[in-house]
């Protein structure tokens, strides 16, 4: 399974405007299959160890606040090289910068509220999948 699943969050900015479904259907159209997905509003404690990667970084504090600022959808998402397909299917973190028809370009509103997270490797999709869903949940999916 290593190599074609990561894991992807609608952020509090996309799924408070009502953007989950686009966001979706423009991932699905893209090829990518949902395995697991749920919406909750995270706690303090559980964005500040999700982003604990970002601790020591000047926007960690506002990051937290931001994610915890309602509800959210993580989502697990399988493709062939989900890591590296995902990451380019969002676009750069800052929408200003993100090429044409990438997600945050057509979703986000700004660098940090930029409406998706992507991981960044294989061993931060399954760090991060877990982090959310029982392995159990992942492997019923498919
Ligand atoms: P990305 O992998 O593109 O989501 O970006 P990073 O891992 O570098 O950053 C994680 C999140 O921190 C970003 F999605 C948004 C936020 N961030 C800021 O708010 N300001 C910055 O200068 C950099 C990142």
């Amino acid at each position: 399974m290593a190599g074609n699943y990561t894991l992807t969050i609608v952020k509090p900015d996309a799924f408070g405007a009502g953007k989950a479904g686009k966001i979706i259907a423009h991932l699905e159209g893209q090829g990518f299959k949902v395995l697991a997905a749920r919406v909750l509003h995270m706690s303090q404690a559980e964005a500040g160890e999700f982003y604990a990667v970002h601790k020591e970084r000047p926007f960690y504090g506002s990051l937290v606040s931001f994610m915890t600022s309602g509800p959210c959808m993580p989502m697990v998402l399988e493709k062939a090289d989900a890591v590296a397909a995902l990451r380019a299917a969002i676009g750069a973190t800052d929408p200003a910068e993100a090429a044409d028809g990438t997600v945050r370009k057509l979703f986000a509103e700004s660098k940090e509220r930029n409406a998706i997270h992507a991981s960044d490797s294989d061993e931060n999709a399954q760090r991060e999948a877990t982090f959310f869903f029982a392995t159990t949940e992942i492997l019923r999916a498919r």
